[in-house]
């Protein structure tokens, strides 16, 4: 998978590829990241970047030239490079992200990401060149950058071969809709608590019902939300009943 991001700050959005999971990636050559400075396509001494917004009000707002600049130099070396690239603009403004639509995007070949700052970008460069718009969540960052290393590192832990099977991407939270389970490694009591007795029964399937159970009652208690859109079997409901009668 390729990655653009057009950015003021690429040695911020380098990070994300510097240690764990996405740095081995980038490593193995599972994913190419490549940065792009607007400033770089300014004409003007100062290298200009952003103006006041038409209107008044605080703040300035990102420049449409040498953004379509930037955007039209991605897109003429993917195409070199024989990738599609889908351009997506991080804001508020954006649909909400969840694991699913990250699912469906780790199947594409390339992904551009443009990373607003102030204000954000002249609206007639998302009109002309973006594909889509995304938001990571109900809060204001200073810059695009971390949306678009957020979207960078839950994609790239999705690609073939990223994980291990170890650290495998299926039991995750969300991969079916729910939070996960708790989990506990050694001493098998630390300050005084000790570790569910299941968890060292040797009993494959108990410990993977006790699991799911856990995953149902936590998603229950703390994002009922996310339980009604999902059709739960006989044998879920079952568990979820279980969970409810054992825990206040
Ligand atoms: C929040 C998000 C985001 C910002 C988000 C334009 C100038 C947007 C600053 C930028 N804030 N970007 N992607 N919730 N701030 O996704």
């Amino acid at each position: 998978m390729r990655f653009d991001v057009i950015t003021l700050f690429p040695e911020l959005v380098h990070a994300v590829t510097a240690s764990g999971v996405v740095g081995r990636a980038a490593h193995a050559d599972l994913i190419n990241l490549h940065c792009w400075n607007p400033r770089d396509y300014t004409t003007d001494t100062h290298r200009t970047v952003d103006d006041r917004p038409y209107g008044g009000g605080p703040g300035m707002v990102m420049k449409p030239d040498c953004l379509v600049e930037t955007l039209q130099a991605v897109k003429s070396s993917n195409k070199t490079a024989g990738i599609t690239t889908k351009v997506i603009y991080l804001s508020p403004q954006g649909k909400p992200v969840k694991q699913s639509a990250l699912q469906t995007m780790s199947q594409d070949q390339g992904l551009t990401f443009l990373c607003g700052r102030y204000e954000g970008v002249d609206e007639r460069v998302i009109e002309l060149e973006v594909d889509e718009e995304w938001s990571i969540g109900d809060y204001v960052l200073s810059g695009g950058e971390l949306g678009a290393m957020v979207f960078i590192d839950a994609i790239t832990r999705l690609l073939p071969n990223v994980l291990g099977h170890q650290e495998s991407a299926e039991q995750d939270s969300f991969s079916d809709g729910l939070l996960d389970c708790p989990h506990y490694t050694r001493p098998a009591v630390f300050a005084e608590k000790s570790i569910p007795d299941v968890l060292k029964s040797g009993d494959h399937q108990r410990i993977a019902r006790w699991r799911r159970e856990q995953a149902l009652g936590r998603t229950y208690q703390r994002r009922p939300e996310l339980l009604e859109k999902k059709n739960l079997t006989k044998e879920e409901q079952q568990l979820l009943q279980h969970f409810l009668k054992k825990t206040p």
